[in-house]
């Protein structure tokens, strides 16, 4: 009995002790959101010393936060039910896995959590204000500017780009992570997220239909599945909530998953979704230049982005509906000699030496093939295949009724862009019947073959 006691007293202490010593991130009933909260902001910092405990900072108190490292703000965006993003714990230990710095969540969930948005959207500019004089702060204490980083989500978005305002651009690097559209939409650079706001500012814009921002606002803006919907996603209200927060959250998805070590998200620099997937962005995946990468490791190409004039680039890529989210792209170039132009989409099969396979239908516009000329597809696998071992095609006009086409290929080469150091394979003298599989070996290609 008194072991019982005890037990119970001792676990009462530890869970009163936890709840003193650890504060978490302010959460608010849907009863708060209806009648609407006065604007509060809490610094909670997180650091190697206290990576799972937060401390709570501010202008007079910096606690365990070491001014000579990094410092990543994190800011989220409008609450309409009160509730803690769900996102925000995965975020701060992926950030402190990846390198030794100050995260400091910033937490305005008083202010933010209202279920009307221009209220929230009303208070960013003084979030920003409030964001400055600790900065301010930090720097009197020797940080420097070049060490600030700052994660906004949504409405975080363009408080991050108040903030690198009033520093004039001086910031280290701002990522908009789906920045809000509405109220923001078409507003000049000093009422939104802009590329000036930063010495690197990167943007992903998941949900531009709706939630978010759809032109550029950054020195590189990916789009990824085009930025309108995501694959995945519920497409009609029948999803239940989902249908209106998962595109907008995909954003904060695809950063998450950049952190962790499974694959890379690589992205095209193009100049609208639809070149991309017809197979015309081929600025990068050379063995010269390389592809910029979405998310925490983009800013490995700030200085190739910010030489361009205006330094402003756009990227385009798919990704798969779920976690690792990264998609294998592959250009097969092929040369044809039907006398007569075709017109059709190929599908390609991989197939490993162990027996792995992976498929891509490539479904955009029909490719048109001509005699002598050389046609790029871009392929898109969910698996990355290194050691190829058979390579199976089908050609497809599109029509189920009247004669069914050949294409004679003269050449078809598969090459990697993630992977451009890859010997490239090669086949010659094929000829596809229309909705028959042809399987083949492939050959390495001749090198310096273009
Ligand atoms: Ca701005
Ligand atoms: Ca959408």
């Amino acid at each position: 009995m008194l072991r019982l006691f005890l037990l119970i007293s001792l676990t009462c202490l530890v869970r009163s002790d936890a709840a003193e010593t650890c504060p978490s991130f302010t959460r608010l009933s849907f009863h708060s959101a209806v009648v609407g909260t006065g604007l509060q902001v809490r610094l909670m910092l997180y650091t190697k010393r206290n990576q799972t405990c937060a401390q709570i900072i501010n202008s007079t108190t910096l606690g365990n936060l070491n001014v000579t490292k990094k410092t990543t703000f994190i800011i989220h965006g409008f609450r309409p039910t009160g509730s803690a993003p769900v996102w925000m714990g995965d975020l701060v230990e992926a950030l402190l896995s990846a390198e030794h710095m100050n995260v400091v969540v910033v937490d305005w969930n008083r202010g933010a959590t209202t279920v009307i948005y221009t209220h929230a959207a009303n208070k960013t500019k003084k979030v920003a204000i409030i964001l400055k004089e600790f900065i301010d702060q930090m720097l009197a204490e020797g940080a420097s500017l070049d060490n600030i980083y700052m994660i906004g989500v949504s409405l975080g978005a363009h408080i991050s780009g108040f903030v690198g305002e009033m520093y004039d651009g001086q910031l280290g690097r701002i990522t908009g992570l789906d920045p809000a559209g509405p109220l923001f939409n078409g507003r000049p650079p000093q009422d939104r997220l802009d590329p000036s706001d930063a010495q690197f500012v990167d943007v992903i814009h998941s949900d531009t239909d709706a939630l978010g921002y759809k032109e550029p606002l950054g020195n590189i803006d990916f789009y990824p599945n085009g930025g309108l919907d995501q694959p995945g996603c519920p497409q009609t209200i029948f999803g239940g909530i989902k249908y209106f927060k998962c595109d907008h959250q995909r954003s904060v998805y695809l950063y998450l998953a950049s952190l962790r070590e499974d694959c890379e998200i690589t992205a095209y620099p193009c100049d609208s979704y639809r070149d991309y997937r017809n197979g015309k962005c081929t600025s990068c995946g050379t063995p010269e230049q390389s592809c910029p990468v979405l998310g925490y490791y983009a800013d490995n190409w700030k200085d190739y982005l910010k030489q361009k004039d205006p330094p402003m680039t756009k990227a385009f890529f798919d990704t798969a509906e779920k976690e690792p989210f990264c998609m294998y792209h592959y250009f097969v170039d092929i040369i044809s000699w039907n006398k007569n132009i075709r017109r059709g989409s190929i599908t390609i099969k991989l197939r490993d030496r162990d027996g792995n396979t992976t498929e891509s239908k490539i479904d955009h516009e029909p490719a048109t093939f001509q005699k002598y000329h050389q046609v790029s597809l871009l392929a898109r696998f969910n698996q990355d295949l290194d050691k190829v071992a058979t390579i199976s095609l089908v050609f497809s006009t599109g029509s189920v009724i009247g004669p069914k086409y050949k294409l004679r290929i003269l050449r078809i080469r598969l090459r990697s862009l993630v992977h451009p150091e890859r010997p490239q394979l090669c086949r010659y003298d094929l000829v596809l019947m229309e909705n028959v599989q042809t399987v083949f070996k492939p050959i390495l290609c001749p090198k310096l073959q273009m």
